[in-house]
């Protein structure tokens, strides 16, 4: 019996040794313990064997087992390795190749200009509020302390839709809606971006349609100093941490006492240069403490009640900030242009 399965251990070998597939394993698999195998048969007729030749025997096919299935294993796991191996090298990926470039668009400068400054003042706690183009004469000039006949409306050439309806001039009319619809009087914080109108013939530094971005604060004890404090504030983040600004008395009929605000030129400092016009400041925005006339007629008692206020274009502004002479490319809209914007610094 011993020689009779030493000699069936060395055919599997043999036959294992010669395999190369999981094919040619499993048909040996049923070859030597299969049903029909002399193994099995073996197995079998160990039944009607002595109780000492089952003993025997039996160690016997034990160590045929394990010497068969130690030896089908251990080929079964190399032909498995190497088709993995085979199948990881057909699929390997170079990944030196250069990748596709995806053209990815960039933020219009003026958009980038407005959501700094949005992000500024929301993280100061303000709103920020948007209202319509298309606006009452009331709302745009009546309550800002500007009445008909009044010189600033020579100045604001305004298209006029009907006597009482216009295109705004300012986004101040956002303001005194936001006054008026403000019932228990409560303090208002809040900036207002958008468009605004003006009959200008466009040439490189005026168009009949920009940006603005204007600001209100209207609380009990609101000072100039509060002002000083928030636009410095708008500077330094624009700008840079560098940058200075400076007060200069003007007059809008909405303020009082209204200021143009410098900023200290920040391509040379403050020393002059031609982008300063060697004066050593740029006027970037119009400020002042809100008109106690515009805050009576908004419904608010200015004896009780102050507030600032302040415009600035964006247009103006990113003019400066990007070194751009013609306002007209921010309305072009080549892309080859706006480009030139994609950066990560801004
Ligand atoms: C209310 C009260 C006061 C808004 C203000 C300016 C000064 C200003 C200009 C900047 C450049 C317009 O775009 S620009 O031409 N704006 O100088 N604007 S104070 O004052 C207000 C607004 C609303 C109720």
């Amino acid at each position: 019996m011993k020689e009779k399965l030493e000699s069936i251990l060395e055919n599997a070998k043999e036959d294992i040794k010669n395999s190369n597939d999981e094919n040619d394993m499993n048909l040996i698999k049923s070859k030597y313990m299969g049903k029909t195998s002399e193994f099995t048969s073996i197995m079998k007729s160990i039944g009607i064997l002595s109780a000492e030749e089952k003993k025997s025997v039996g160690i016997l096919t034990n160590e045929f087992r394990t010497t068969f299935n130690n030896l089908f294993d251990e080929k079964l796991n190399a032909i498995k390795l190497e088709k993995l191996n085979k199948k990881l090298e057909s699929e390997r990926i170079d990944i030196t190749l250069p990748g596709k470039v995806v053209k990815t668009g960039s933020l219009h400068p003026l958009t980038h200009i407005r959501e700094t400054l949005e992000d500024l003042f929301v993280s100061m706690g303000y709103d920020v509020v948007e209202g319509p183009e298309v606006e009452t004469d009331v709302n745009c000039f009546e309550k800002l302390n500007i009445p008909k006949n009044h010189p600033a409306r020579d100045m604001q050439d305004t298209f006029y839709i009907t006597d009482e309806m216009l295109l705004r001039t300012q986004t101040s009319s956002v303001q005194v809606r936001t006054m008026l619809a403000n019932k228990d009087k409560t303090p208002i914080k809040m900036v207002c971006p958008g468009k605004v109108y003006r009959r200008d013939d466009d040439d490189a530094t005026h168009s009949h349609q920009f940006m603005q971005m204007e600001g209100l604060v209207v609380d009990k004890n609101i000072s100039l100093a509060d002002l000083k404090g928030t636009l410095l504030e708008l500077a330094r983040t624009l700008l840079g941490k560098n940058t200075n600004i400076r007060f200069r008395p003007s007059y809008f009929g909405f303020t009082e006492p209204s200021y143009e605000v410098d900023v200290t030129c920040f391509k040379c400092g403050g020393k002059g240069c031609p982008l300063c016009k060697n004066i050593g400041w740029i006027e970037i925005l119009g400020s002042g403490m809100v008109h106690p006339n515009v805050l009576r007629m908004c419904g608010y008692d200015p004896e009780v009640y102050t507030g600032f206020a302040f415009g600035v274009g964006l247009e103006r502004l990113a003019m400066f900030k990007y070194g751009i002479t013609d306002l007209r490319v921010f309305y072009q809209n080549d892309v080859r242009t706006l480009d030139n914007f994609n950066r990560k610094e801004m």
